[in-house]
């Protein structure tokens, strides 16, 4: 047998797409050809605006590190969930969206069936073994016309995706880096949620799991 042959064949396998609500899909692998053009503008965004551990309306500390690019950051704080044009840490707009960011959000959600998909906001969500997020919706974006474009790097994560109501029993999605969730239309507000990470050292991204979210939020 050849095994170069063989080898070349399997690291050249089409994306593998999981139809998992009538307009949710799991692009296998889909963002693993863009991560060397992710991750130097992804430093770049997050020496600007650097993680950080945010407050619930509720005044819980979330256990996930957040920070954001483009024209508009998801914030939270005692005062509730909102965009903002600055990032209240450093009083300065946030970072502009990188291109190769936006390149695969539109790509990922052409593939899914979302043409036209421009985004103007992007969520980054840094997780450490133990760090988890309950079930929510997406809600405070100015028009649920947009679907939302998850990418998911480096250690697994168990994704729990629920119905449109908060007891609607979720259903359980393991994400592993380079696989891109997108979804929209019908399923736009569904519950959903990231169980707590388990311990782990990833190759590429070490002992965390990084999750960008690209929305259109204004
Ligand atoms: C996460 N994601 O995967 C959390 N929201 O870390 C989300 O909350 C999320 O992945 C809306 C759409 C896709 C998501
Ligand atoms: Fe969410």
């Amino acid at each position: 047998m050849n095994l170069d042959l063989f080898d070349e064949a399997a690291s050249r396998q089409p994306p593998r797409a999981e139809q998992i609500g009538p307009q949710t899909v799991v692009l296998r692998a889909f963002a693993l050809p863009f991560v060397d053009a992710l991750l130097p503008p992804l430093r770049a965004v997050l020496k600007a605006a650097p993680f950080r551990r945010m407050t619930t309306p509720g005044g819980q500390s979330m256990s996930v590190a957040l920070s954001n690019c483009g024209t508009l950051g998801w914030t939270t704080d005692a005062h509730g969930y909102r965009y903002t044009g600055l990032d209240p840490l450093t009083g300065q707009p946030w970072p502009d969206l990188p291109e190769s960011f936006l390149r695969l959000g539109a790509e990922a959600a052409a593939q899914a069936g979302f043409a036209d998909f421009r985004a103007d906001a992007c969520l980054i969500n840094r997780y450490v073994p133990g760090a988890r997020m309950s079930l929510h919706q997406d809600r405070d974006e100015q028009d649920f016309d947009a679907p939302i474009v998850s990418v998911s790097l480096g250690l697994p994560a168990m994704f729990q995706m629920g119905g449109l109501q908060r007891s609607d029993r979720p259903l359980r999605v393991p994400l592993l880096h380079g696989d891109v969730l997108v979804w929209g239309g019908v399923d736009r507000l569904r519950f959903h949620g990231v169980l707590p990470l388990r311990e782990g050292h990833h190759p590429v991204m070490g002992p965390q799991r990084i999750n960008l979210t690209l929305r259109k939020a204004g």
